[in-house]
């Protein structure tokens, strides 16, 4: 069975286990912990050296890191219930839409980097706080423009580019269930708040959601 090194506060463990839940696949969760001092933390190194969470061990030989790299080999492995259709351009919407989390949001506002400014460069908790808005509106506000113009122009679609849930859906509910649970005011961003809401009312990915982890307690 597969096995995935998860936390549940970490938003890219939690696209993983979004696809996981959607396409219908069981796997097993380690729960890692988030703190680098921490004793399985360490031995969490031997499997992905870079120490970030997630990794999916795939097969007997087979560990892989970083969550785009594992949401690609899930659409490979199990294409059943795709994640990536339409036609070509659909795709690459998707694709491209789904890149605004993954490459521009998340890495700004990661445990790392936020502990550096704290620690590394002695920056106070308003600043701090002032860098993670500044990047959660630099990507909340061209996702908003993006998807309320697909809504425009199809009567108002359930999910991010169709009736159907895809990667761009994976990758935006972690992003603003990440943002509620800090508190950060989303009314500029209607359009994300009722996607988010309509993706919630699939069994995928209120299983996924971290309140719903074990390791939550
Ligand atoms: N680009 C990586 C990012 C992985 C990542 O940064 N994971 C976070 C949790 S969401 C983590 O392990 N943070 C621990 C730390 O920053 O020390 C991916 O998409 O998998």
């Amino acid at each position: 069975m597969l096995q995935l090194f998860t936390h549940h506060r970490s938003v890219s463990a939690h696209r993983v286990r979004i696809a996981l839940n959607y396409k219908g696949v069981s796997y097993k969760s380690i729960f890692t912990d988030l703190d680098r001092a921490k004793g399985d933390r360490l031995s969490y190194l031997n499997v992905n050296p870079q120490g970030l969470i997630p990794a999916l061990w795939a097969e007997d030989d087979l560990v892989i890191s970083q969550s785009s790299a594992i949401l690609e080999y899930l659409e490979e492995r199990y294409p059943e219930r795709p994640l990536l259709h339409g036609d070509i351009a659909q795709r690459a919407r998707i694709r491209s839409f789904a890149q605004i989390a993954i490459a521009d949001t998340h890495p700004l506002n990661n445990l790392r980097v936020l502990r550096y400014l704290r620690d590394g460069m002695d920056v106070a908790y308003a600043k701090r706080r002032q860098w993670f808005e500044h990047w959660i509106a630099k990507a909340f506000g061209p996702m908003e423009s993006i998807l309320s113009a697909q809504a425009e122009a199809s009567d108002n679609l359930s999910y991010c580019f169709s009736d159907k849930p895809s990667l761009a859906d994976v990758c935006l509910v972690p992003q603003v269930s990440m943002a509620e649970r800090y508190d950060v005011n989303l009314s500029d961003y209607p359009t994300l708040r009722r996607i988010y809401r309509s993706c919630m009312t699939l069994a995928a990915f209120q299983a996924a959601d971290p309140d719903t982890q074990p390791d939550t307690r």
